[in-house]
């Protein structure tokens, strides 16, 4: 169905497709609906010579079937969706273990960065790396994500993922892909003038790769900082 959404490769596809779907044929049957309604009616009490307009007060009956179908319509949805928000961004959803990074957006780009060798994140051998994402395929993966001006949104279609970063705070973003490629990071957030630019990528690798990416990148790390300022670290 990439047509209509991206091709999903992280774990919550199943179920965020599947309320996507619903919602889609809900809304698209109300739609037709609702327009077939509007078109039968426009022709049928059109203008005529001879017809007089008159006063109505409207239909009780109609009123209260309509707002109860789409109530309780809204609140099933609701109820169905909140196993998935638990999943994806319940308050403790992220699962132990889960490699951690960290996103900064600013405008308008985004910072990732990188454990470095150790495999821990805020050590010296840290390393940054502008509008690129490298993770492994399935791990849990977690973005320790912020934003250093304005609101920004960390939006990856392929994974059915999307959250605010809010100046400020502390965002925790997790997924887990399950196919290797790259995938676009869009900012969901207007958030200035060059908003529409403000696009990254995540790439997702298989482990073989992803270990020698991040080496290979450690090492460019280390070699251009000044070796004084890395001993002074
Ligand atoms: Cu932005």
């Amino acid at each position: 169905m990439g047509w209509i959404i991206p091709h999903g490769v992280s774990t919550f596809t199943p179920e965020i497709d599947r309320l996507y779907y619903i919602i889609l044929v809900i809304t698209g049957i109300a739609f037709v609906l609702v327009e077939i309604g509007l078109i039968y009616f426009s022709f049928k009490y059109r203008a005529q010579p001879g017809r007089k307009a008159h006063y109505i007060h409207g239909n009780v009956t109609a009123e209260v079937i309509w707002t109860a179908v789409t109530a309780v319509t809204v609140v099933i949805i609701g109820i169905m969706s909140v196993p998935v928000w638990n999943k994806v961004k319940g308050r403790n959803s992220v699962p132990a273990g889960a490699l951690a990074y960290n996103v900064t957006a600013k405008q308008f780009e985004w910072n990732v960065g990188y454990p470095g060798p150790d495999g821990q994140l805020n050590t010296a051998d840290d390393f940054k790396v502008r509008n690129q994402l490298h993770v492994p395929v399935n791990r849990d993966v977690v973005l320790e994500a912020t934003a250093e001006d304005v609101i920004h949104s960390f939006f990856v279609p392929a994974f059915r993922l999307k959250q605010d970063v809010v100046p400020g705070m502390r965002m925790r973003i997790w997924f887990r892909a399950t196919e290797p490629g790259p995938y676009e990071i869009a900012c969901a957030e207007l958030c200035g003038l060059g908003h529409y630019k403000m696009r990254a990528f995540v790439t997702v690798h298989t482990q073989e790769e992803y270990d020698q990416w991040l080496a290979e990148r450690a090492a460019q790390a280390q070699s251009e900082a000044q070796p004084s300022a890395v001993a002074s670290r």
